[in-house]
């Protein structure tokens, strides 16, 4: 059984700061709650799918979901890395993503340039997986349309 495609959507808060964006990999940050709401079954880890801002255009997207050992209670962390150029940032913006595969667990690495390079890998495998009809099939997905009401936040 699997948990995919897994949706998410909460607004973008600041992350830890940690200069994602100098590393020319900004990641958009969900709130606490958001990241709760995911099922044991999707660990720590990196996952592909698609994302979009404000109802806008869907991009393909690499997520990061890490556990990190300095909160208390195993406390997850839901980074979206969107594959698209932005002209501004969009804190306080809407974002959704449908989570569609698993890449890999996450590492530690011994130089950032190392965690650079394996981040462009994510982002290529990330790109050819999406291209596969049963993947590309949910970017038209009703959730990223503007007409869903349901959602309360
Ligand atoms: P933070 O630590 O606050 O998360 P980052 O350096 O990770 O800072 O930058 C994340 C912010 O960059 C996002 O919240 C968003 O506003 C902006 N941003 C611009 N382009 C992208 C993109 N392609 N993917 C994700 N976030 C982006
Ligand atoms: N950080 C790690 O320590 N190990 C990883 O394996 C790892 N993989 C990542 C994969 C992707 C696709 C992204 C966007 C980030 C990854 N990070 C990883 C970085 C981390 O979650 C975070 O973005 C940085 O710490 C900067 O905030
Ligand atoms: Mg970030």
């Amino acid at each position: 059984m699997s948990c995919f495609p897994y949706c998410a959507v909460g607004r973008v808060i600041k992350g830890f700061g940690r200069g994602s964006k100098e590393l020319g990999i900004p990641t958009a940050n969900y709130p606490e709650d958001v990241v709760e709401r995911l099922p044991q079954e999707i660990q720590g880890g990196v996952y592909y799918g698609w994302a979009n801002v404000d109802n806008g255009t869907v991009f393909k997207m690499v997520m990061s979901i890490g556990n990190n050992p300095y909160y208390k209670n195993e406390k997850r962390s839901m980074e979206t890395h969107i594959i698209h150029k932005f002209e501004e940032d969009f804190y306080g913006s809407t974002l959704k993503t449908v989570m569609l595969g698993f890449i890999r667990p996450m590492k530690n690495f011994s130089s950032l340039d190392e965690l650079v390079t394996e981040i462009h890998a994510d982002i290529a495998h990330a790109k050819e997986k999406l291209e596969l009809p049963e993947n590309l099939a949910h970017k038209d997905n009703k959730f990223f349309d503007e007409s869903d009401k349901k959602l309360s936040f």
